[in-house]
């Protein structure tokens, strides 16, 4: 059969459900989540194959962020209007429990202007009442030209069959980009390391997690069937160490367990994970 596709880029508010969504739809674990904002730091490319189509969506910073970045993730700025000229649709996934008609509006006037067809997603409808959402399209139904509505729970997965069906509808004869069994352009590595730095995200201080890389050193199978990691966590700035450290070392422990328990669940092995703190200039601290 001849092949078809649709590019989807997934964007909204810092929070609003961005990475769960696309997690929920792959049925698998690419971007991560997280309880604290700004957990997406990069474009994350998730890949769905339905029969002849190819679904294809990028996963992107919140928009707040990507407006307060400063200029040493200028190249993240581009990127991010970047891949908007890969989209043909945009799916502007908004958090109803945090709904703001002022803000809705000028995003929509700032997404608009990229000039490619819009669908809006209302995410987490498991939280209140949906009787609140049937106002909200009318209003940005007059007001903005867009293609579609939808209502979802990302997280309880409730409407997600809705989307994929309407967008296999939206796809177009094309050859893929991607093979049949590849479902992310990010590999176990670049998981692994985004699962660091989630632990830290979670367990730390919220300004921490955006003052530092996790690089991987060792990624390798042992001849039992394990998995051997060994990452550093390079720190740009030294005061930082402590933090990260804790008391007698019980930060980097718990983070290092939680981080090992999430990799182990995600790639499916049983992982022995190292961690090592280094300072940008590559010196162990
Ligand atoms: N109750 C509820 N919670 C949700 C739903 N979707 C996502 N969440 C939660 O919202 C939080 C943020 O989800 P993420 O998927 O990390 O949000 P994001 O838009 O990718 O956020 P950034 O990467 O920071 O831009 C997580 O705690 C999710 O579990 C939903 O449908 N219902
Ligand atoms: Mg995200």
């Amino acid at each position: 059969m001849k092949k078809k596709l649709l590019k989807i880029s997934i964007v909204g508010k810092t929070n609003a459900g961005k990475s769960t969504l696309l997690n929920n739809i792959i049925g698998e674990t690419i971007s991560i989540t997280n309880k604290k904002i700004n957990t997406t730091e990069d474009l994350i490319t998730g890949v769905c194959n339905i029969k002849e189509h190819q679904l294809i969506f990028y996963d992107t910073p919140g928009l707040n962020y990507i407006k307060n970045l400063n200029k040493n993730k200028i190249k993240l700025k581009q990127n991010f209007w970047n891949a908007f000229n890969e989209t043909d649709i945009i799916i502007y996934l908004i958090d109803l429990k945090k709904y703001n008609t002022l803000e809705v509006s000028n995003n929509l006037k700032k997404l608009l202007q990229i000039n490619k067809r819009i669908i809006i997603i209302f995410n987490k409808n498991d939280l209140l009442n949906k009787k609140i959402i049937l106002p909200k399209i009318k209003e940005l139904d007059n007001k903005f030209n867009i293609e579609s509505f939808f209502s979802i729970s990302a997280k309880k997965k409730l409407g997600l069959n809705q989307i994929k069906n309407y967008l296999i509808n939206k796809t177009y004869f094309s050859d893929w980009i991607y093979e049949q069994d590849e479902i992310s352009d990010k590999d176990d590595i670049f998981i692994s390391n985004e699962i660091t730095r989630n632990s830290i995200l979670t367990l730390l201080h919220k300004e921490i997690p955006y003052n530092l890389n996790i690089i991987n050193k060792m990624f390798k199978y042992l001849k039992n069937g394990d998995l051997k990691i060994k990452q550093e966590i390079e720190l740009n700035n030294i005061r930082y160490k402590k933090i990260i450290l804790g008391k007698n070392g019980e930060k980097i422990k718990n983070i290092r367990i939680k981080s090992q328990k999430n990799i182990s669940k995600i790639l499916k092995v049983k992982v022995h994970l190292y961690i090592n703190i280094i300072k940008s200039n590559a010196k162990k601290i």
